[in-house]
């Protein structure tokens, strides 16, 4: 029986990135994985953790981390040390990565968040913004993959295909592949590893969520 509890929801990029952790380091005999309802009063997380984000990773002592990085730091110290997944600062390009595609998820849900507003309430201000940083970062990261990043699956690389998975079916309004062929080719290679496979998370983002594309989604 596990003996510790990830909260996460289905649709976080950044629980995606510790769902995924916990199945790369081999953990989920040790790991229970969880959905705990978001802003919600009621939620199963909030006797667990005031913050009442996810991830947040709940030790068999009652102790609860929480936000993606600690939690990442939690699980690898679980795991064989040949697996870890979070770049120390002896490996700076790698911290740097992951780091960068972090900021970017903090970007697109801003960007999402705005778009979920009813129509009044809308920053035409910040969407223009985020609008602007995803595709400034998106850029970067393709010219990082061209030259051969994100080979290593380490926090970055779980952070991309979260990243872009979250993209790809949670905020189709960013057409992220167009013009960015090898990260798309990366995201795509990944998909049929179990630790992706198995946390896909679900399609739309309620009422104001545009259509995919035609031929995606
Ligand atoms: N900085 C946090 C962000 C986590 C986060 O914002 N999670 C969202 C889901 S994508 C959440 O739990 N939102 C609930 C809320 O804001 O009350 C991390 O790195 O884990």
């Amino acid at each position: 029986m596990p003996s510790m509890r990830l909260f996460h929801a289905p649709g976080s990029p950044y629980a995606r990135i510790a769902r995924m952790a916990v199945i790369e380091l081999d953990l989920t005999d040790r790991v229970a994985v969880e959905e705990a309802t978001l802003r919600d009063p009621d939620s199963v997380l909030l006797p667990h953790n005031p913050v009442g984000r996810v991830p947040s990773l709940l030790l068999d002592d009652g102790t609860t981390i929480t936000e993606t990085t600690p939690v990442l730091m939690m699980l690898d110290s679980m795991a064989d040390p040949a697996k870890r997944l979070l770049p120390g600062p002896d490996a700076p390009a790698a911290l740097a990565a992951y780091g960068r595609v972090l900021g970017m998820i903090d970007g697109i849900a801003v960007w999402n968040r705005e778009l979920r507003r009813p129509a009044h309430e809308r920053s035409p201000g910040v969407i223009a913004l985020e609008t602007m940083r995803a595709a400034r970062v998106a850029d970067i990261l393709e010219r990082d993959v061209a030259a051969g990043g994100f080979a290593a699956r380490d926090a970055a690389w779980l952070a991309l295909v979260s990243c872009f998975g979250y993209c790809e079916r949670r905020h189709t309004m960013f057409d992220w592949r167009q013009g960015r062929p090898s990260l798309a080719a990366l995201f795509d290679a990944a998909q049929p590893r179990p630790s992706v496979a198995q946390t896909l998370p679900p399609a739309g983002m309620g009422s104001a969520a545009p259509p995919p594309p035609a031929g995606r989604g």
